[in-house]
């Protein structure tokens, strides 16, 4: 216990006393403090104003994970210290005019910078934390995976598909981080959506409007199985709602794209789990497990079970169970007025 007060003292004090904390890790640092041998605690010991440090408060974490959170909920905190001993482990939280010429990389100490807030391992949002505040983020994703500009717009671009086909894509930028391919859009009532089985496979509409990218590019895009899902609504009066999911898949033609969707999250309600598991059904394609074809009598093309909680390829302006449906946020009988399906590919955050 003399030992670990002794370390956090020195620790704190280090960027003036190097000599003494050299000879501290040297002690601590027998036999062997790998990272896969350390088993200690976390000691936060406090934030470092740099060139000065200070004790502003102490609590006990289990992980660097913990002095990356407590890093990001500061917002003066740009860069971290973390520190391993054999009982214990020490964060030091800098601000963003630490200087690069003190890199701690001493006995069991190592420099963290916080890349655009994203120091996370779970990566779906890997992304700027909402609750942190865009101003940190310097960097997003945007569909292909790449590390842009904050502030890239939305944009259009074209993918080559296995079927030689090169389809114009919209990827959102705007939208918690951006990074997401557009897969089907309602904005107004000037496209049919009633449409038949090929129609959607392969898609129709206008990316500045309306339109439904078709099952098969869907499935093309999100068949490595690390996608997301978002869908956002608006209300007849322009309040918005949204509907994520952690995990989503369309399988391929040979399962006549059954929808997979699973980890809600968002405050439009779930209205799609009900049809998760589900073969899409059209009015030429039923698939459902009603007696009748759904897509037919409720017009729309969908995931329809017996028949759904969801219709967003509904009827436009249509106040009853044939409309533009998301059950869990306006009920059965009132048709949103727009519609907006995203994907984005999870990112796995190198630690
Ligand atoms: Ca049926």
């Amino acid at each position: 216990m003399i030992l670990l007060i002794l370390f956090q003292l020195s620790i704190m004090h280090m960027v003036h006393v190097p000599f003494k904390v050299s000879l501290l890790f040297l002690l601590l640092s027998v036999p062997d403090l790998g990272r896969c041998q350390f088993h200690g605690h976390f000691n936060f010991i406090g934030f470092v104003d740099y060139p000065y440090s200070e004790v502003t408060n102490q609590i006990i974490v289990k992980s660097r994970l913990k002095c990356s959170s407590i890093c990001l909920e500061n917002k003066d905190c740009y860069n971290y210290d973390y520190c391993e001993a054999e009982s214990s482990t020490s964060c030091f939280l800098h601000d963003q005019n630490v200087s690069a010429s003190i890199l701690v990389t001493a006995g069991a100490c190592k420099r963290y910078k916080l890349k655009q807030s994203c120091d996370i391992e779970y990566t779906s949002p890997c992304r700027c934390p909402v609750n942190v505040g865009a101003e940190r983020c310097k960097y997003k994703y945007d569909c292909d995976g790449n590390l842009v500009d904050w502030n890239t717009p939305s944009y259009q671009f074209t993918r080559m598909f296995p079927n030689n086909i090169g389809r114009d894509l919209l990827c959102e930028m705007g939208v918690d981080n951006g990074g997401w391919i557009i897969i089907q859009r309602r904005v107004d009532g000037s496209t049919d959506f009633y449409r038949n089985w090929n129609e959607y496979e392969n898609g129709f509409g206008n990316l500045a409007s309306n339109f439904y990218l078709g099952n098969y590019y869907i499935h093309e895009i999100v068949k490595t199985r690390d996608y997301e899902l978002r869908i956002d609504l608006q209300d007849q009066v322009g309040n918005w709602a949204y509907a994520g999911y952690r995990n989503f898949f369309l399988g391929g033609p040979n399962t006549s794209y059954i929808l997979e969707v699973s980890e809600f999250y968002g405050d439009a309600g779930d209205s799609l789990d009900h049809q998760s598991g589900m073969k899409f059904t059209t009015y030429d394609r039923d698939n459902d497990m009603s007696s009748s074809n759904c897509a037919f009598s409720l017009k729309g093309a969908w995931w329809h079970r017996k028949c759904h909680f969801s219709n967003l390829n509904g009827l436009y302006g249509v106040n009853t169970t044939s409309g533009i449906i998301w059950y869990h946020w306006k009920g059965y009988y009132y048709s949103l007025t727009q519609t907006k399906m995203m994907v984005r590919k999870k990112i796995r955050h190198q630690l």
